[in-house]
C-alpha cells in the first residue's frame, strides 16, 4: 500500500525520465544476436529490463550492468548456450513476444514462462507467423498461452499482413526473418513503433521500409554498436498529462525519446489544450530525443481514434483520467488492445476512476468521459499492473482526500522513480 496526498499542488520543474523501456530491451536483444561488444548507455533499471537480461546470460551471452550503463559482449547468436532452466520473462510482454522470434531463429531448445499476468496474455498472435515460417512452438492453446516450448531452428521467409497494430508481432517476426531462408516482409495497417527497424539498421542490417511495409533479408550480420536510450515518454507522459491538468504547472522534459511513432501524447495534450514548446531536439543517430515544457493553458476535451491509438497506446490510462478534469465529452475508441495489456485496462481504468466518482463508461474498444468532475479519494487497484497504479499515483493531485495505492511495487517494471519524482515536481503534499 502507498498513500499519496497533495494540499492543492502546483507542478514546477525540471525532469529527466529514466530510459525508454522499449529500447532499452531492443537494445539487450540485438546486442545478444550481434557479435562483438555493444555498449548501452541510458538502459532502464526497471524490472521488466531486468528479466530481459537475464534471459540472456542464461544462454551465455556476458551482460555487466553499472547502473543506467550496460555492456553486452557475445558470441553471436548461433554461439549461444543450451539453458539449463526455463527462461523467465515476468511480467514482460515485449521480452516475451520479441524473444519469441529471436528463440525460433536460434539453435537453442527452450522453455519460456512469465508471471500470473503474462501466462494469461495472447502469445499467439506471435506463435502463429512464426510457425507458418517453420518455427517449433508447442503450448496450450494452441501455443496461445506461456509456458511455451521453442526448438529453434532453419525458418522460410514470409510476406506478413499484420491483423493488429502491434510492435511487439513485427518485431518478433523481423528478428526470425534475420536468419530465415528468403526476404521477409511485414505490413501494417497503422504504423506501430518502429524501434526495432532503427536499430536493425544501427547493428549494420539492410532493412527497408516502403510506406507501411518492411523487409528484411536473411543471412544478415549484425554487429555490436553503442546504442544511447533516451529517456521513456510513456513514463514522462504521467507528468506530461500532470503538468497539463493542474492549473499553474509547468514542467521541463530533457533527454526525452520524441520518436514519431510514440509522441500521439504531445498531440492529444495540445488538442487539449496545454503549452506545448519544444526546445531542443536531436535526430539522432537510431532515436531522436530533445527537451520539451509542458504548461497548464485551460483543459478541454478531444477525441482518440484510429491511427492515433497505437502512437499512444500506453499513455491512455493517464490521459482518461486527464479527461475527468477537461470541459466536454472525449471519447476514445479503436483501443480494444488495451484489453490484452498487463490487465484489462480499460475495465481496471474505468472501475478505479468510478471509485473516485469520475463519470467514465467503459465501449468495447474505449471510454467515454464527461468532465470536469471533482474526484474523490480513496483506496484503488493497481491490478499489478504498472500503468494503472500510476495513474492513481497522478490523480491524487486533483483528488480532494489521500489515495491509497494497492500493490504499488509493480510500478518498478517501467519507473522505479516514479514517486520520487512525484514529490520532487509537486508541492506542497499533504
Ligand atoms: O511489455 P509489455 O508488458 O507488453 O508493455 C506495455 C506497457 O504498457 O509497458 C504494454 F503493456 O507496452 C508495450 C506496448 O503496448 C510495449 C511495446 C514494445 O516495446 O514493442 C509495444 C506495445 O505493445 P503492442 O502489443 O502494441 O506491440
Amino acid at each position: 500500500m502507498k498513500k499519496v496526498a497533495f494540499d492543492k499542488p502546483v507542478l514546477q520543474g525540471e525532469i529527466t525520465v529514466p530510459g525508454d523501456k522499449s529500447i532499452s530491451h531492443r537494445a539487450v536483444m540485438l546486442g545478444s544476436i550481434a557479435k562483438g561488444t555493444t555498449s548501452i548507455s541510458g538502459f532502464l533499471d526497471g524490472e521488466d529490463c531486468l528479466r530481459t537480461i537475464d534471459i540472456f546470460k542464461q544462454l551465455g551471452v556476458s551482460i555487466e550492468r553499472d547502473g543506467t550503463n550496460v555492456t553486452v559482449e557475445s558470441p553471436g547468436m548461433h554461439g549461444w548456450q543450451q539453458p539449463s532452466s526455463p527462461l523467465y520473462a515476468g511480467n514482460s510482454g515485449t521480452t516475451a513476444r520479441l524473444i519469441l522470434g529471436i528463440l525460433a531463429a536460434s539453435r537453442v531448445t527452450s522453455v519460456l514462462t512469465g508471471d500470473e499476468y503474462l501466462s494469461k496474455r495472447p502469445m499467439k498472435r506471435v506463435s502463429l507467423p512464426l510457425r507458418s515460417m517453420g518455427a517449433s512452438i508447442t503450448g496450450e492453446a494452441d501455443s496461445n498461452l506461456l509456458p511455451l516450448t521453442i526448438t529453434g531452428g532453419p525458418l522460410t521467409a514470409i510476406d506478413y499482413d499484420m491483423p493488429i497494430a502491434s510492435a511487439q508481432v513485427k518485431s518478433a517476426i523481423l528478428f526470425a526473418g534475420l536468419t530465415a531462408d528468403g526476404e521477409t516482409s511485414v505490413s501494417e495497417q497503422t504504423v506501430s513503433r518502429d524501434h526495432t527497424e532503427r536499430m536493425l539498421a544501427q547493428f549494420g542490417v539492410d532493412i527497408q521500409k516502403e510506406g507501411n511495409k518492411v523487409r528484411v533479408k536473411g543471412g544478415s550480420d549484425l554487429h555490436g554498436t553503442p546504442v544511447r536510450v533516451p529517456g521513456d515518454i510513456s513514463s514522462a507522459a504521467f507528468f506530461m498529462a500532470a503538468a497539463a491538468m493542474v492549473e499553474g504547472s509547468s514542467v521541463t522534459f530533457k533527454d526525452v525519446g520524441l520518436n514519431p511513432t510514440r509522441t500521439g501524447i504531445l498531440d492529444v495534450l495540445k488538442s487539449m489544450g496545454a503549452k506545448i514548446d519544444i526546445l531542443e531536439k536531436t535526430d539522432g543517430p537510431g532515436e531522436p530525443y530533445g527537451t520539451v515544457a509542458i504548461s497548464h493553458d485551460g483543459l478541454q476535451a478531444t477525441e482518440i481514434s484510429g491511427d492515433l491509438i497505437p502512437r499512444l497506446i500506453d499513455e491512455l490510462p493517464v490521459i482518461a483520467l486527464l479527461a475527468t478534469q477537461a470541459q466536454g465529452v472525449t471519447v476514445i475508441k479503436d483501443a480494444a488492445e488495451l484489453r490484452v495489456k498487463e490487465t484489462d485496462r480499460i475495465t481496471a481504468v474505468t472501475t478505479e476512476l468510478k471509485k473516485l466518482g469520475a463519470q467514465i463508461e467503459e465501449t468495447v474498444d474505449g471510454m467515454i468521459i464527461h468532465g470536469p468532475t471533482a474526484l474523490s479519494g480513496g483506496t484503488l487497484s493497481s491490478y499489478g499492473d504498472h500503468r494503472i497504479g500510476m495513474m492513481a499515483g497522478i490523480a491524487a493531485l486533483v483528488a480532494s482526500e489521500p489515495i491509497t495505492i494497492e500493490d504499488p511495487s509493480c510500478i518498478n517494471i517501467s519507473y522505479p522513480t516514479f514517486f520520487n519524482d512525484l514529490e520532487k515536481l509537486a508541492f506542497p503534499i499533504k
